[in-house]
C-alpha cells in the first residue's frame, strides 16, 4: 500500500517536480506574399539580443525522408497539395510550440497564413479537391482548439505581386521557377482579404503594415523605424 510518506515532496524525483512556468514571449509573426521580404525582416531582427528568430521550416518541406514535397507540390498541385499542406501544418505547429528564454519570439509566417492564404488559394483555384480541403480544415480546427497558436503582433509586408515575382526570379529557388504572376496575385488578394479587409477570416491580433516595394536599404530603414513597436521596447522588455 502507498504510505503518506512516499507521497511527501522529498520523495518526488527531481524530474517529477513541477517546473515553474516560463513567461510567454511577445510573439511576432512576419507575414506577406512569397518573396515579400519576410526572411530579410527576420535576419534584420536576429541581431537584437532580446529576439529569438524562428525561420520558416522550408528546408524540412524540401526533404521529408528524401522527398522534396515543395517540388512535388509545384509540379502537380492536384496530386500533392494535400500531402504538402499537411506537412506544412505540422511543421508550423512545431514553430508555434517552440519555447524561448528571450522576451520576443519572431516567426516567419504562421499556421494562420498556411490555412487562410495557401490552402484557400489551392482550393479556390481548383487545385485541391473538396475532400482534401475538408480534411485539412478538420486538422487545422483540431490544432487551433488543442494547441497554443497565440501571436501578439503581425508584421504584414505588403508588396506588389510583380515585385515579389522579380525577387523570386532573382533568388532562383529551383522549385519556384514556374510560379506565374496570377498565382502571386491571387495569394496577394488572400493576404489582403485576411489582414486588411478581414472579410472572411479575422486577423488574430493587431497588424502592422510595412510596404516593401523598395530596395534592401529602404527596407532596413523601414524595419528600423518600426523597431520599438515591433520589439515592444517602450514596454517592460
Ligand atoms: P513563403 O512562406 O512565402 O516564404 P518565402 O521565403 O518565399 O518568403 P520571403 O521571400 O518573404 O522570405 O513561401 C515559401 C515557399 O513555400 C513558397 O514557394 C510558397 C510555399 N508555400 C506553400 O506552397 N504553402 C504554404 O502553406 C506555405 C506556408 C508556403
Ligand atoms: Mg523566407
Amino acid at each position: 500500500m502507498l504510505s503518506l510518506k512516499s507521497l511527501s515532496v522529498e520523495n518526488v524525483k527531481p524530474t517529477q517536480k513541477r517546473q515553474p512556468k516560463k513567461k510567454k514571449p511577445f510573439t511576432v509573426a512576419v507575414e506577406g506574399n512569397i518573396g515579400s521580404g519576410k526572411s530579410t525582416c527576420l535576419e534584420y531582427f536576429r541581431k537584437q539580443k532580446q529576439v529569438e528568430v524562428v525561420p520558416e521550416p522550408v528546408f524540412k518541406w524540401k526533404d521529408v525522408k528524401g522527398y522534396n514535397t515543395l517540388e512535388l507540390m509545384y509540379k502537380d498541385a492536384s496530386r500533392w497539395s494535400l500531402a504538402f499542406q499537411s506537412y506544412v501544418q505540422l511543421t508550423m505547429a512545431e514553430v508555434h510550440r517552440k519555447e524561448t528564454d528571450c522576451p520576443v519570439k519572431m516567426i516567419e509566417r504562421s499556421l494562420y497564413s498556411a490555412r487562410y492564404c495557401f490552402v484557400e488559394n489551392l482550393f479556390k483555384g481548383g487545385l485541391m479537391p473538396d475532400v482534401d480541403y475538408a480534411i485539412l480544415s478538420e486538422w487545422y480546427n483540431w490544432i487551433q482548439e488543442n494547441e497554443d497558436m497565440h501571436i501578439d503582433l503581425i508584421v504584414y509586408l505588403q508588396a506588389k505581386p510583380v515585385t515579389c515575382q522579380n525577387r523570386i526570379k532573382m533568388r532562383n529557388r529551383h522549385e519556384e521557377q514556374s510560379v506565374p504572376l496570377e498565382y502571386l496575385q491571387s495569394l496577394n488578394d488572400l493576404h489582403e482579404d485576411w489582414l486588411i479587409k478581414e472579410n472572411k477570416f479575422k486577423a488574430p491580433c493587431p497588424v502592422l503594415v510595412i510596404n516593401t516595394d523598395c530596395g534592401l536599404n529602404d527596407m532596413y530603414k523601414k524595419f528600423d523605424a518600426h523597431r520599438d513597436e515591433i520589439l515592444q521596447l517602450n514596454k517592460e522588455n
